[in-house]
């Protein structure tokens, strides 16, 4: 039976979890996966949520099954903080949608609702991205068609590729957008970049696929949702695939969500329907616990008030970082502005595999083979030597 299969390679980014485990050197940092780390290294529950897991200890009594849709409270809250309440397409009843195992059960839940709406749409994916991304697509059967999105050397946004490369959709093709806080390049689009797909998508009919896995960590939450809200307020369809995994820091509990944005309230039945019937056969329904807390979170009032100021907490550290790499990159005759412009937890350097191993070979800093770093893995303490250790490998 088995005897047909040969081994497939681990992820790459997941691999560096055990590396940098295993490495018994005192210093060493790891800038491989993506978590966000505190000063002290940590990845902790966030204070809110940990208030709101107990309460569901105290007050929860069932565990019983609920739906294929999940908390139906907690997604009615999520659709809120991401789109906004009074978002035209809330008011109106066309955003259908379930809860979702992480982000990562929305893309594939986004791609089977894709596939069954038009058998021989194909996605579009902009070049380097998440590496699950053409996985999750091509795995539900979807065409990926991939164009460059990000020239690291320059380290700039291919805004006129990208927007060639949509002149070649098809009416009912997607396009797989990262709505703020690229993963890895860290350089999103600009408000003329976003006008310009925007248009391109309209043109064509294009459908939006928006992978909105770092809202909160880039400029703010209402800023780095901003985009994804106004495309979804002007185009007649978007799919939003929503993780909660870096904004709650609930990673392990795969707390996550998919909104569409449908023509009509009747399409918005439709694909109600759909999703649910997709959710049902992929995973039955998703895990309750995590998206309960969030959901408490949401709803009350001071826990809510208390998570904002976490996330906004977390989003100062990663900007700090941002800013102090950059001015050790100038004091060291290292060109790492591009790093304070950039937003979120990545940033990819032009860093050869050969640098990238000499990196983790003599100095213990993890990064993935691509060159990107996970800024959010560092401490203030751990700038100056990566700095300097970049400056060494950096030629390699
Ligand atoms: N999308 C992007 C861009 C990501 O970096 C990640 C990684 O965590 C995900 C989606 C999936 O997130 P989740 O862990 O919630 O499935
Ligand atoms: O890009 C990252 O590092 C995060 C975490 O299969 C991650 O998104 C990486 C790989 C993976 C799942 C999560």
């Amino acid at each position: 039976m088995f005897k047909s299969l040969s081994p497939l390679p681990p992820d790459p980014l997941l691999a560096l979890i055990d590396l940098h485990r295993a490495d018994p050197r005192p210093r060493k940092v790891d800038l491989g996966v993506g978590v966000y780390r505190d000063e002290r290294g940590e990845t902790p529950v966030m204070q809110a949520v940990k208030k709101a897991e107990q309460r569901l200890w105290q007050e929860q009594r069932t565990k019983s099954y609920l739906g294929p849709g999940g908390d139906l409270a907690f997604f009615a809250r999520l659709r809120d903080l991401v789109l906004g309440a009074d978002h035209p397409a809330v008011v109106a009843g066309r955003v259908a949608g379930v809860q979702t195992p992480g982000g990562t059960g929305a893309l594939r839940l986004a791609a089977d609702l894709v596939r069954r709406s038009a058998s021989d749409a194909r996605i579009f994916v902009g070049t380097p991205s998440w590496p699950n991304h053409v996985p999750i697509m091509a795995t539900a059967g979807i065409d990926c068609r991939t164009h460059p999105y990000f020239d690291v050397a320059m380290q700039s946004v291919l805004v006129d590729v990208m927007v060639a490369a949509l002149g070649e959709g098809r009416a009912n093709d997607a396009v797989l957008l990262h709505g703020c806080c690229h993963n890895p390049a860290g350089a999103d689009l600009d408000a003329q970049g976003w006008a310009r797909v925007e248009k391109a998508l309209s043109a064509r009919g294009l459908v939006p696929v928006i992978d909105l896995a770092y809202h909160g960590l880039g400029d703010g939450l209402e800023q780095d949702l901003a985009p994804a809200r106004g495309i979804a307020a002007r185009l007649p369809r978007a799919i939003l695939c929503v993780s909660c995994s870096k904004n709650f820091a609930l990673y392990r509990d795969r707390v996550g969500a998919i909104l569409v944005v449908t023509e009509s309230a009747e399409e918005a039945r439709v694909v109600q329907s759909v999703l649910e019937s997709a959710a049902r056969v992929l995973w039955s329904m998703p895990p309750d616990h995590g998206a309960a807390a969030a959901r408490l979170v949401l709803e009350d009032e001071e826990l809510r008030a208390e998570w904002r100021a976490e996330l906004d907490t977390m989003r100062a550290r990663i900007a700090g970082l941002r800013q102090a790499l950059a001015a050790a990159g100038r004091a060291a005759g290292l060109k790492l502005d591009a790093i304070a412009r950039q937003k979120g937890m990545f940033s990819t350097l032009p860093l050869t595999p050969a640098a990238v191993e000499g990196l983790r070979r003599d100095h213990a800093i993890y990064a993935a083979p691509s060159g990107r770093i996970n800024v959010a893995g560092l401490t203030l303490e751990d700038v100056a030597p990566v700095v300097e250790a970049l400056g060494r490998c950096a030629g390699e």
